[in-house]
């Protein structure tokens, strides 16, 4: 039976309790044991929390070294040798050990089963299984850096990888090869739990967005990562056997190596961004207060993202030497999976239209996300544009649009993500006055950091390169300048928000007064997550009525209390018009 909801619920609902009070996943037992053979994914999510954020740091002073160098033209403080190694190691840990793992599996983890009301993931051991075989994959890497260090780039191509470079590639390879399958792991139970395990009532249409994008980005983990296994795989027999496979002086075809490597790793930039999509859907339309617009179009676009990301690889090979009518269509078809991405835009920016908009910390960096991640997109735009891509490739223009779109989009999409579950994950809030601060100063050193890239990278400063001309010192200076607010910034979340762990003042079950599942249950969570069965009777973004995901009424926003509460509540405006379509079965 389908009503119409007339009147508006105008109570919170009381707050649940465990039914041991005060028991929760983190205290409900304790020593070390209990935390490495635990199959909580909760407490899984959070070892992969605490391990991505060890690699995150490590990447960022790899990272530093590298800009650091560069402030002086012949370089300032490391050799030549040494400024490969630094720069594989910058981009080989934060795509294989930061960015794949990031929101999938910490957000993943820890959300997917609270959002559709399931107790666990489907497979509780897999998902353990999947850390440890992610750590043993990043002790192998770590490995291959120590020891030596890499020299190839994290693109890893060969000729010279499986036969001229002496730096330890072998291990390197070898733990990206391992990592790859604790990605598939995941991906695989995401996918199933999201299929087997939701409560009651929660139809696809009523999935919050954040689980399309899992969902789809699974389909990308699940189809993409086998194909890049097989390559590395490859790439050992050639340099541990000498087998002909890439080198062309032993029979082999390197450009069939970019065409595999791409084929994967296209569609991987998608396993990062497109989960740090899902987060911005459910941040950005609690703190407007409004129902995303379009939830259609942000579902199916997930999808249409993961489809087509298959389908554009050769987009990285322009310049290898493919024939001029496949290019052609790579061109073509490039453009297209700019459209999904653009849709997804368009619809965020039309649900902040006339909706009441707070700045808490988790929708300052929503808000940076949108600016950044759509100067990203745009300038692929540029580089999937033949003509322009001859100029441009390997360029600096290069490194800034990957780094707007993976740092600008997904490591914003990725802190916000953080400031929001935060008080469910632990239970405290953190400092207002410091997260909104940390917010702008990352906002404000990344800009610094990447655009004076673009305008290097079109006068033609190539990437990689250790050494330029003195006319480009002004751009490097400003760039590494940049790079250290950045870094401030990024420092500041790792301190207030350990602080919070000990000094935060406690969190309510539902500080955001969001409507989701995993907002029903206590700060943080408990063992088993739902004390009873969660039966879900409406879409996941009904803030115009103010009800949650089970029709219950929501508390007060925070923020909120000296406006208008007829505004709140979508009673005029458009929000009223969509308050009178909602749909509330029961
Ligand atoms: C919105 C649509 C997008 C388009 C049209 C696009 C287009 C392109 C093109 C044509 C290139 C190759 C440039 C060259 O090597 O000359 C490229 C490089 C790259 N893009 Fe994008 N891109 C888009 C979104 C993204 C996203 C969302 C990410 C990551 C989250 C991303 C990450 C990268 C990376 C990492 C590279 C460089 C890889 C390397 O050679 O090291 N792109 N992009
Ligand atoms: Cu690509």
């Amino acid at each position: 039976m389908s009503i119409v909801i007339g009147d508006t619920p105008r109570t919170a609902p009381p707050p649940p309790e465990p039914a041991v009070p005060g028991r929760n996943y983190i205290n409900e037992t304790s020593g070390f044991w209990s935390w490495a053979l635990t199959v909580d994914h909760k407490r899984i999510g959070i070892l992969y929390l605490v391990s991505i954020t060890a690699f995150f740091l490590v990447g960022g002073i790899a990272a530093g070294l590298v800009r650091a160098n560069l402030l002086t033209p012949n370089g300032a403080i490391l050799t030549e040798d040494q400024y490969n190694k630094a720069f594989t190691a910058h981009g080989v840990v934060m795509l294989f050990l930061f960015l794949i793992p990031s929101i999938p599996a910490v957000f993943g983890n820890f959300l997917v089963p609270l959002m559709i009301g399931a107790k666990d993931l489907a497979f509780p051991k897999l998902n353990l299984a999947s850390w440890y075989v992610f750590m043993i994959g990043a002790a192998f890497m770590v490995w291959g850096l120590l020891a030596g260090g890499i020299d190839t780039g994290w693109t890893l191509y060969p000729p010279y990888s499986s036969r001229y470079s002496h730096s330890s590639v072998a291990p390197g390879v070898f733990g990206v090869f391992i990592t790859g399958f604790s990605s598939i792991m995941t991906g695989l139970n995401i996918m199933v739990t999201i299929h087997k395990m939701r409560a009651p009532g929660m139809t696809w249409g009523r999935l919050p967005l954040f689980i399309w994008a899992m969902y789809a980005t699974s389909f990308i983990q699940l189809l993409g990562t086998p194909v890049v296994a097989i390559t590395l795989v490859l790439l050992l027999v050639e340099r541990l056997a000498g087998v002909g496979i890439f080198d062309p002086s032993i029979g082999g075809d390197p450009v069939l190596y970019q065409h595999l490597f791409w084929f994967y790793s296209h569609p991987a930039v998608y396993i990062m961004i497109v989960p740090g999509m899902g987060v911005i859907s459910e941040v950005l339309t609690c703190f407007s207060r409004k129902n995303i617009f379009g939830y259609k179009a942000v579902a199916w676009s997930s999808v249409g993202i993961a489809v087509v990301g298959f389908l554009v690889w050769a987009h990285h090979m322009f310049v290898a030497g493919i024939s001029y009518y496949s290019a052609l269509l790579f061109s073509f078809l490039t453009m297209l999976v700019a459209v999904p991405s653009a849709i997804k835009v368009f619809n965020w920016v039309a649900t902040l239209y006339r909706g009441s908009i707070t700045f808490q910390a988790p929708m300052m960096f929503t808000l940076a996300f949108l600016v950044l991640f759509t100067v990203g997109g745009v300038t692929g735009l540029f580089l999937a544009t033949m003509g322009t891509d001859i100029h441009l490739h390997d360029t600096y223009f290069v490194v800034a649009h990957f780094h707007f779109v993976m740092v600008g989009g997904m490591v914003l999409a990725y802190l916000a993500g953080i400031h929001f579950w935060w008080p469910k994950m632990t239970g405290r809030m953190y400092s207002d006055f410091w997260s909104k601060t940390s917010a702008t100063v990352i906002f404000v050193g990344f800009f610094f950091t990447f655009v004076p890239q673009f305008v290097l990278g079109y006068h033609g400063m190539p990437r990689r390169y250790p050494n330029y001309p003195e006319e480009f010192q002004v751009y490097n200076v400003l760039s590494t300048a940049g790079a250290s607010i950045l870094g401030v910034g990024y420092l500041m979340p790792a301190v207030y928000l350990t602080l919070s762990l000990f000094y935060g003042p406690k969190a309510s079950a539902n500080p955001w007064s969001a409507t989701g599942l995993e907002w029903q249950v206590p700060s943080p969570p408990t063992v088993f997550n739902f004390e009873y069965l969660p039966i879900t009777v409406c879409g996941p973004y009904e803030y115009a009525i103010g009800v949650d995901q089970m029709g219950r009424g929501l508390p007060e926003p925070p923020g909120m209390s000296d406006d208008n509460p007829a505004s709140r509540l979508g009673l005029s405006g458009p929000a009223g018009a969509q308050a009178k379509e909602t749909e509330v079965v029961g």
